[in-house]
């Protein structure tokens, strides 16, 4: 079986070089399992819309406003993706240029505000992201930035804490009056509700934005509560749970619409990645359809069932489990001498891909931590279901147990070969396969 990870294989094999560093990826993202939380394997469409010759096109400005000539079809694919993203959220406004996530918030900050304003955000180590206003993030040195965090944890399963702290948020609001409130997370468990966030940011007179990167695609899907017409501006990233190209997007009230299109081009891109936002259009038909619909409720469903395999394992869940794609646990009453960076490691020995994670208030390094987070998106996307993310649990759990045995580590990725070999994740991409239906 030859693996191919791209659907325009015969012209890659011009460049053997590039050609072959592309199937040895394809070939890691079939045989290993990919459980990183902002990962998805993306439809055959979307990867030919990104490898299409959209790329060649300079389109500096937005449909019917270009700097260069002969944007006329650019115009319409753009066109398409802001009305396919307009309609599946439901938004006035779509601006689909952003080339990643981080870009959209950047720009959302400078639409929204002047320099020195002061936004409230979640920390890093709480499950916020680098642009909610790290130190080592260029937006801490722009804006002033003030954090909240999750309430402290319990040993009260009724209530285990490690939410977000709302009382915080509203006395923070009060004391710091804040320009900008932001919601989101990139390592949260939890559903994250707008709603308290708008009534926050009305009591003090703050602008809300959201920042939806993780949670797009449980949102399109239903799965979650949208919070587009209640925030004012939604940032989000459509390769993660929406299961698009990589890159990024905002949606905003038409009166924001001059604002928000302004800060992405010229304020802070140049030419925007028509290639790439023909990808997006893609997903975002995709994410329309019944089918995507039934991903989304299997995705929590899934996530669930690797979270309550994990708990029967002895390792503890932030929150005391999910209701998202994603799975933040604290390695530490399972074995209190390993950390995030080694469990990471010797779990990618064994062919099991996810990223090690700070936990709420960790007394480790950002580089080292206690934690690791694990998502369902992708293995949900491959076909997997509960009982495989019940025996996906085990192996984790049978992994760390035995790293120091080399044998036994082999038989973890025996089994976990056999698991991927059973739902790969691209079959149309193998040679003399038909059609684009996954397995
Ligand atoms: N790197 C992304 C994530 O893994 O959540 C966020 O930017």
């Amino acid at each position: 079986m030859r693996r191919s990870g791209t659907p325009f294989d015969a012209w890659l094999a011009d460049d053997p070089e590039v050609a072959d560093l592309v199937g040895q990826e394809a070939d890691r993202q079939s045989t290993t399992l990919q459980l990183i939380a902002s990962e998805n394997f993306t439809s055959p469409a979307v990867l030919a819309a990104v490898g299409s010759v959209l790329t060649n096109k300079y389109s500096e400005g937005y449909p019917g406003r270009r700097y260069y000539g002969g944007n006329r079809v650019i115009d319409e694919v753009e066109e398409l993706a802001r009305r396919r993203a307009c309609a599946l959220f439901g938004a006035e406004h779509a601006n689909v240029q952003p080339h990643a996530g981080a870009n959209a918030n950047l720009a959302a900050y400078q639409a929204l505000l002047q320099p020195g304003d002061t936004v409230l955000a979640m920390r890093l180590d709480q499950g916020g992201h680098l642009t909610h206003g790290s130190p080592a993030s260029i937006t801490s040195h722009i804006w002033r930035f003030v954090a909240y965090g999750l309430t402290p944890a319990s040993d009260d399963p009724e209530a285990p804490g490690e939410v977000i702290d709302f009382d915080q948020v509203a006395a923070l609001a009060k004391t710091e009056r804040p320009k900008l409130i932001v919601a989101g997370a990139t390592a949260y468990p939890r559903v994250i509700d707008p709603e308290p966030f708008r009534e926050i940011a009305d009591s003090v007179g703050a602008l809300l934005m959201f920042d939806l990167a993780h949670p797009a695609g449980l949102v399109a899907g239903g799965a979650h509560p949208s919070p587009v017409g209640i925030a004012d501006v939604v940032t989000l990233t459509t390769h993660k749970t929406l299961r698009g190209p990589r890159g990024g997007a905002i949606l905003c009230r038409a009166d924001l619409a001059k604002a928000i299109d302004s800060a992405v081009f010229p304020g802070l891109q140049g030419g925007p990645l028509e290639h790439v936002v023909a990808g997006k259009a893609v997903c975002f038909a995709e994410a329309m359809t019944p089918a995507f619909r039934a991903y989304a409720a299997a995705v929590v469903d899934n996530t669930r069932a690797l979270a309550a395999g994990l708990a029967a394992e002895g390792i503890r869940l932030v929150s005391g489990g999910t209701d998202n794609h994603l799975v933040l646990v604290d390695l530490r009453p399972f074995d209190a001498e390993l950390t995030g960076k080694e469990a990471q490691e010797v779990l990618d020995r064994s062919g099991i891909t996810l990223n090690r994670n700070t936990i709420p208030d960790d007394p480790r390094s950002a580089f080292v931590t206690s934690g690791l987070r694990l998502g369902a998106a992708a293995e949900t996307t491959a076909g997997m279901g509960p009982g495989e993310m019940a025996r996906i649990a085990a192996l984790i759990a049978r992994c760390l147990r035995s790293r120091a045995e080399e044998e036994a580590l082999g038989a973890v990725r025996r089994e976990v070969a056999e698991l991927c070999a059973a739902f790969p994740p691209y079959p149309m991409l193998v040679s003399g396969a038909t059609g684009t239906e996954r397995g």
